[in-house]
């Protein structure tokens, strides 16, 4: 079979880019082009370009990977979104990704697109760690090696921080205007996050950089959802029959899609609010609070149950009858924690979540989700416990969520399988340092990283036995026993 270079010859079935591609110019860099970026933000921008035109072609960057441009620069940046509902799969040619690059082969081309006058908007999806963030002061971590490696190179930046700043230099260098730096990473207030980082590295550098920086570049922050798993082969196999040619890059989702943005563009921005799903607001927190939550903290539940009952994807917890009360009972104690928001039903919004969840179409695997514990849990499970326990509102869910994660880990040390986590050895030197030991002993022992809980949860002895309960019912008993009999308040 062929493969995909060109829209030409594709099935009339097969969506297709609704303008002209050939006349398109980039006019976005994006960091981290996996599989989210290209079933999200990539697709609102194809049907804002649909919609009203304009020079928003997206060049995608990788870090370090080389595998995106391997599959993609041979296509000519096109692929096949597959979208996977209980009715069905359908197939969409999305042309809007017009280069790829991958930094670490050539920083040089990656600065140039920065300082590019025709690059407007830097949007980043590079996971939660990619940052550098210290998580226990919210400031940047001069441990972390690209934060090391850029403040002393700062010429020839390895990281996306070291990007950003290096190219907002060079740009007020040649009296350009900035870009707009557009986080689409699941981090509560992400644009605010990502500012305080920038800032605070430019003023590492140079002072007036800093000032320049925070008097003209905006940082608006997004809540990004659509449930995307990582591509298979049965996602390949699928894209090469509906579209009849074969597609190294196709990639798979759900129906649902939603991207509430905050409108600060510093140099205009496409028509997002033609495509399906996009809000444009004041303030995102309520929205991000919401969703970070109640979707990500029941899946990060999801994925550690599951993970220890042997269950393979989301859809497979949904159906298990001990498991699947815990999380519907977490989504409630979650929305708990939410101040009311005009026009969202939490009750709602919840039910939705569970029908995403059991789509048995998409087939999204626990230990997929599983990966980088301590840099999800602070925002979806253990900063959210806090304040339910302060509002005397039940903690019971989180409690299990948060053993879950515990028994997860020192199973994981137990039998010496490698954890994917950037703390991955701080974790398995505190399991060692309590090996055998009690369940409090352990709780105790893996709440000490710094960020990963705040102090006053840490000391809550609500918390601490909430968690020493369900941890010992988990060893003891299995995940499904031990939610079954989990007090939930
Ligand atoms: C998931 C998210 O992997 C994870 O941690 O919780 O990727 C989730 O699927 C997305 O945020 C949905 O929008």
């Amino acid at each position: 079979m062929t493969r995909l270079t060109s829209l030409a010859g594709l099935p009339e079935t097969v969506g297709q880019p609704g303008y002209d591609r050939d006349a398109l110019r980039p006019g976005i860099v994006h960091f981290g082009l996996g599989a989210f970026h290209r079933a999200h933000q990539a697709v609102a921008t194809e049907q804002a370009l649909a919609a009203a035109g304009g020079n928003w072609g997206i060049t995608g960057v990788n870090l370090r990977s080389r595998d995106t441009e391997e599959r993609m620069a041979p296509q000519n940046g096109l692929y096949t979104l597959l979208v996977r509902g209980p009715g069905g799969t359908s197939a969409r040619v999305i042309g809007c990704i017009l280069g790829v690059k991958t930094a670490r082969d050539d920083v040089a081309a990656v600065l140039a697109l920065l300082e590019d006058p025709g690059t407007r908007i830097v949007s980043l999806t590079v996971t939660e760690k990619a940052y550098g963030r210290d998580a226990a002061t919210g400031g940047l971590d001069l441990a972390h090696p690209a934060i090391a490696h850029d403040l002393a190179h700062p010429e020839a930046p390895s990281g996306v921080v070291g990007f950003l700043v290096e190219g907002l230099a060079r740009r007020r260098a040649a009296g350009l205007a900035p870009f707009t730096p557009l986080c689409c990473d699941n981090l509560p207030d992400n644009g605010h996050v990502l500012e305080r980082l920038v800032l605070d590295f430019a003023r590492r550098r140079d002072p007036g950089l800093a000032e320049w920086i925070a008097a003209n570049v905006p940082f608006p922050s997004t809540m990004v959802d659509r449930i995307t798993p990582a591509a298979t082969e049965a996602t390949l196999a699928d894209a090469a029959a509906l579209i009849g040619v074969e597609d190294a890059a196709a990639i798979e989702t759900e129906p649902f899609t939603q991207w509430v943005i905050e409108d600060r563009f510093a140099t205009g921005r496409p028509a997002w609010e033609a495509a399906e799903g996009v809000i444009f607001t004041d303030d995102v927190a309520p929205f991000e609070k919401m969703k970070l939550r109640m979707l990500n903290g029941s899946h990060s539940l999801i994925a550690y149950a599951g993970a220890l009952a042997g269950l393979e994807h989301v859809f497979d917890v949904m159906e298990d009858p001990a498991l699947a009360p815990m999380v519907r009972a977490h989504m409630a104690a979650a929305a708990a924690t939410l101040e009311p928001l005009p026009g969202m039903d939490y009750a709602a919004y919840a039910d939705a979540l569970a029908r995403r969840f059991s789509n048995r179409a998409i087939r999204h695997r626990t230990l997929q989700i599983a990966m980088d514990g301590t840099q999800k849990l602070p925002q979806r499970l253990t900063w959210p416990a806090l304040e339910a326990l302060q509002a005397g509102q039940p903690v019971g869910s989180f409690a299990f969520a948060v053993a879950a994660w515990m028994h997860f880990v020192e199973q994981a040390v137990a039998a010496a399988r490698p954890l994917d986590d950037p703390q991955a050895g701080a974790l398995a030197a505190c399991v060692a340092r309590v090996d055998g030991g009690s369940a409090e002993a352990m709780v105790a022992a893996l709440s000490a990283p710094p960020g990963l809980m705040p102090p006053a949860l840490r000391d809550n002895a609500v918390w601490t036995e909430a968690c020493a309960r369900a941890l010992a019912l988990l060893r003891a008993e299995g995940p499904r026993a031990a939610a079954v009999a989990m007090p939930l308040h």
